[in-house]
């Protein structure tokens, strides 16, 4: 437990700062006190969703960012790591950071086995330069259709950065809007790797768990066996809103009891671009066995799954 740095305490709320960068007006710290959670996560547990921002001094944001966070040190995510009972994270490349993948690479070498990562990459990496994301412990690249985020990137261009990685044993993490999966749909069939989806494919969750929307992104994930999801963010989802998020259970549920092999949870702190409140992580924890509710099905997902796909994956044999 780092006690240089407790979640809650007088370190802990540095928050609102962004190393020579101007914080958007809109922006949301994350949260000043969460709370202890009552769920204690098994041992081994990981964190397979989180972003580290900045420090803005050390590790600018990237001039095409489409947003200015507070800055999010990897010492604050270990910190939180720690409190709420994890042992490993999934550290994602957050689009601030465009491709420039220092912070998370740094975050990496500091967490001395105990995170991995997936970045961002443009078609003009090396191999050499993908080499040392390996080394370092990225296992994935993200590919990211959320308008608001990113500029569009061309297809053929996400598919050749596709065919880079795969020898690499890397998956591809896509992050979309669940309006946007129809057309999507065939382009993320052709994917050659593991695909893992952030949000369950962020499903507008008015709408029935059984309906057409969320049918076809089970579909996705029932013929497609190379499909994961991501059963994080209720906080993003939900109407219903804190502490309960109880819309969005069933929707979770779900895809938890059937694909328990394929399922992964992550706190996503320091929450980016949150606007109607900043969750609690700790109610973020105590949301798990309300959605895994056995002893099984929460060690499948928050430690047989994420130690196979981020600690044992093997690199692709040659072809
Ligand atoms: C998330 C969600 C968001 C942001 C990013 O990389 C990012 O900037 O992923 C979002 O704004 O919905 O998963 O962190």
């Amino acid at each position: 437990m780092n006690t240089q740095l407790l979640p809650g305490g007088p370190g802990w709320a540095s928050a609102g700062a962004s190393g020579g960068f101007t914080m958007d007006a809109t922006w949301l710290p994350y949260h000043a006190r969460p709370s202890k959670p009552r769920f204690l996560p098994p041992p081994g547990a990981v964190d397979a969703h989180c972003h580290v921002f900045g420090p803005g001094t050390q590790f600018p944001y990237a001039p095409e960012r489409k947003y200015t966070p507070c800055d999010a040190s990897r010492q604050h995510l270990f910190a939180l790591r720690d409190f709420l009972g994890f042992d490993g994270n999934v550290i994602v490349q957050a689009t601030c950071h465009g491709a420039d993948n220092r912070a998370v690479v740094d975050a990496l070498h500091a967490a001395q086995g105990r995170a991995r990562g997936i970045a961002t990459v443009r078609p003009g990496i090396t191999d050499g330069e993908l080499q040392m994301l390996n080394e370092a412990g990225v296992r994935g690249v993200r590919f990211n259709f959320v308008k608001r985020l990113v500029d569009t990137t061309p297809r053929e261009v996400l598919a050749g950065i596709a065919q880079r990685v795969a020898p690499l044993g890397w998956h591809i993490v896509i992050y979309f809007e669940a309006a946007e999966l129809p057309e999507l749909y065939d382009f993320f069939a052709s994917l050659p790797t593991t695909v893992v989806v952030d949000h369950m494919g962020r499903p507008d969750v008015s709408q029935p768990p059984d309906g057409p929307e969320f049918e076809l992104f089970v579909r996705l994930m029932r013929e497609h066996p190379n499909f994961w999801s991501k059963v994080s963010c209720p906080d993003r989802l939900s109407r219903s809103g804190p502490p309960g998020y109880h819309d969005v259970v069933p929707f979770a549920r779900r895809l938890v009891e059937t694909f328990p092999e394929r399922v992964l949870w992550g706190t996503d702190w320091p929450h980016p671009n949150v606007r109607h409140h900043m969750p609690d992580d700790g109610e973020l924890v105590d949301f798990i066995p309300r959605i895994a509710p056995t002893a099984q099905l929460q060690r499948q997902l928050l430690v047989d799954n994420p130690r196979r796909l981020y600690w044992q994956t093997k690199p692709a044999e040659p072809r």
